[in-house]
């Protein structure tokens, strides 16, 4: 496993913040790559250490952005999602986010980091579930909107804290504006599935059945527009931004959660 520094030294030619674009020819595809996170420096070496140089032959334009939640808030990956795409708008003219968890590694070069006329499920085939979809509907893992279909979605919700039911409530979201889930065929979109030990604080989610059954209706309401967070630290690292966020679980659930 190397260490940050030995990547450092590897993946010279990146840019402060984990930037990069093709030299000699202006890219077609401006992305970030978000990465919602807590305490898993093995598996970020790790895919940080596969997903550079794979971005780099694809020659995109992009920039990584790890968005580290602090404690004590349980792990909210939704709305650190969300403020991902917050902040690398900030920074730059970014069309196309990828929302990508930090334990998936991606293992074909024809799988390819860019946004489509339809949101896109990347990771259908992992070999934890025997490179299978384990079901239609399922969003979870990376997933590939523009950013006019993250907008036009209010992103994701912000009340899922702890584990499960947040990519659920995308899917319905983005069927509610008339989208269609697309997905690369089973043979491309194949990633690797990183093992740890189970975390402190993404325990499962008791409210995520109850909370998809409004998903619909709370689109509306719950989402980019009303997103609240407070940025405790932003610095442009080697190897990519990291944006080091406190969330404010009190607060967040104060907000409706049935329509009215
Ligand atoms: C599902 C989870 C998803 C998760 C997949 C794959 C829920 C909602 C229950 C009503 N959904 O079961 O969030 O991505 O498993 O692990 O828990």
């Amino acid at each position: 496993m190397p260490t940050f520094q030995d990547l450092e030294k590897q993946l010279t030619k990146l840019e402060p913040g984990g930037r990069s674009r093709p030299s000699g020819c202006v890219s077609r595809h401006r992305v970030a790559i978000i990465i919602p996170y807590r305490n898993r420096d093995n598996q970020l070496r790790s895919l940080l250490h596969n997903l550079h140089p794979m971005l780099m032959r694809q020659q995109l334009d992009y920039g990584v952005y790890v968005v580290d939640e602090a404690l004590p808030s349980r792990f909210n990956r939704a709305m650190l999602m969300n403020i991902g795409y917050a902040e690398a708008i900030k920074l730059y003219d970014y069309q196309c986010f990828i929302f990508h968890d930090v334990d998936l590694i991606p293992q074909d070069d024809r799988l390819i980091y860019n946004c489509s006329t339809q949101p896109r499920h990347m990771s259908a085939a992992i070999d934890k579930f025997n490179y299978e979809l384990p079901y239609k509907t399922l969003f979870g893992g990376v997933s590939a909107l523009t950013r006019k279909q993250f907008v036009a979605v209010n992103g994701f919700s912000n009340i899922y804290f702890g584990w499960g039911g947040e990519d659920d409530d995308m899917f319905v979201r983005i069927k509610a504006k008339g989208y269609n889930v697309t997905r690369y065929p089973m043979h491309i979109a194949r990633y690797r599935m990183l093992k740890h030990k189970p975390d402190t604080g993404n325990e499962p989610n008791p409210m995520r059945s109850a909370n998809l059954r409004h998903a619909k209706e709370r689109a509306e309401y719950d989402g980019l527009s009303t997103l609240k967070y407070k940025v405790l630290h932003l610095e442009l690292k080697a190897l990519y931004t990291w944006v080091h966020v406190e969330i404010n679980e009190t607060q967040i659930m104060q907000v409706r959660r049935t329509p009215p």
